[in-house]
This record gives C-alpha cells, structure tokens and sequence, in this order.
C-alpha cells in the first residue's frame, strides 16, 4: 500500500498552496467560548473544527497554524476545556478548538455534559465544513476516536484524520501507525481518504494543513 502522506504534489498546487499561508497570516482574533448551541455565533461563514483526545496537539497545532504562541492556550484554561472555543479569521472563518475527549480527570457528569454539546454540535452546525480529528502519532487510533468517527460517518459530516508530533516518532513507527490508520479508514464513510502528519513542534504538514483549510475560503 501506498503510505505517502497527504503529498505536496500536483494536486496540491503552488496557489492553494501561496493562498493557505497568507489567509493564515492574515490575522486571527478568538471570538468566544461556548457552553451551549444557542450561544454559537450565526453560521454566516465557513466553519472547520479540530477534534481530538485531551493532549492530543490541539492547541498546539492552531498555534502552529496561525504562526501564534498563545492563541490557543490563551482561551485553554482548565475551566473552558469543554467549551468550543471560536476564532475568526477576518470575518471569512471560523477555527474550532473543541473539547477534548478521554480526560480522566473530569468528573462524570461533566463528562456528560461537553460530550452531548460536542455531540450536538457536530450533527446539527450547517457551516461546519470539515472536522479534523487529531491522532497523536506514537498511540495511533484509540477506540474514542473511532467512536467519534462512527458519529460522523451517520452525521454525514465530512472529518480528515491528521497525525500529530511526528517528530516524536521514528520513521518505521510511522509507516506502521499510517498503514493502520489507513486500513481503518476504508471502513468510514465520511473520512476524507488522505491523513496528513504533522508536527507542531518542527513544522510539518502544516503548510499542507494551511492549504487544505483555504480552499474552503478560496471556493466560497
Ligand atoms: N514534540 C512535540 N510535542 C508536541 C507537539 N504538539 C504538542 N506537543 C506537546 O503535547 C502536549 C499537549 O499539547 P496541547 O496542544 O496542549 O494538546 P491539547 O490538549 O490537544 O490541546 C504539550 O506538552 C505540547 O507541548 C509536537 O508536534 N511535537
Ligand atoms: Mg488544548
């Protein structure tokens, strides 16, 4: 099987490419966080969500995005991990921070409470273009994260799996995790088919994460 990840190549060309990096450096300001779906802003723009296990790369991997230090963490106090954290970019997007899933150290009910959010949240958002479900790369797909993309699958919301911190990883640990998680993919009806491999920390995949997100924008 061919593993090669999410290539640069062709499809991947040098305008979506130029287009991804200057709208991510166009400027980002966090909106809100919310608790509940009636306070969500209006679905007037393009909307991708990041989705993922509690320490995961989440907000490391926005930062990374947005060429941003803080951005994430800023609206990541312990308090708000189960809101759904809203950027914009411009008035032309939104970015999702959205609870992580899997954190022992909440209590059950609170638990409860974010899951139905999220849960709400994924099944019902009309602008929601794509859901990006974060894998760190050393642990590969757990069962929650497929959980998650069985809800997706019947939501019929369309989801890419994107492997984060790379570089804690070998290369041979790597192909095996993709060669997984690509096998598991075939049995998802939503997944997009590529996985893109990331790393906050050195910078990969992250101009092809920025090229991806823009053509959200550039089609609308
Ligand atoms: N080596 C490495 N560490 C990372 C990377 N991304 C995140 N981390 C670390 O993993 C931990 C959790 O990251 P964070 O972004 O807070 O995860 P979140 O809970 O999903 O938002 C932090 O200590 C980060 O520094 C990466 O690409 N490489
Ligand atoms: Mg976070």
């Amino acid at each position: 099987m061919d593993v090669s990840i999410a290539p640069l190549s062709e499809e991947d060309d040098a305008k979506d490419l130029e287009f991804g990096r200057k709208f991510f450096a166009s400027g980002v300001e966090f909106v809100m966080g919310a608790v509940d779906l009636e306070s969500l802003p209006s679905p007037d723009r393009p909307e991708v969500a990041f989705a993922g296990r509690s320490n995961v790369g989440k907000s490391s991997l926005i930062n990374a995005l947005f060429r941003r230090k803080a951005l994430a963490r800023a609206s990541n106090t312990p308090g708000r991990t189960r809101e759904l954290n809203y950027f914009t970019v411009q008035d032309r997007m939104y970015v999702v921070d959205l609870p992580g899933y899997g954190y022992a150290k909440v209590t059950r009910t609170l638990v409860e409470k974010w899951t139905k959010l999220t849960r709400r949240y994924l099944q019902g958002r009309p602008s929601l273009m794509r859901v990006y479900v974060l894998v760190d790369s050393r642990h590969g797909l757990k069962p929650n994260d497929e959980e998650l993309m069985k809800e997706l699958d019947v939501a019929a919301v369309s989801y890419q799996i994107v492997l984060t911190k790379a570089d804690k990883c070998k290369k041979t640990h790597l192909d095996d995790v993709l060669v997984k998680t690509y096998a598991s993919l075939k049995k998802h009806l939503a997944a997009h088919p590529t996985v893109i491999l990331t790393s906050a920390e050195k910078g990969d995949g992250i101009e092809t994460l920025r090229s991806e997100i823009g053509k959200f924008v550039e089609k609308n």
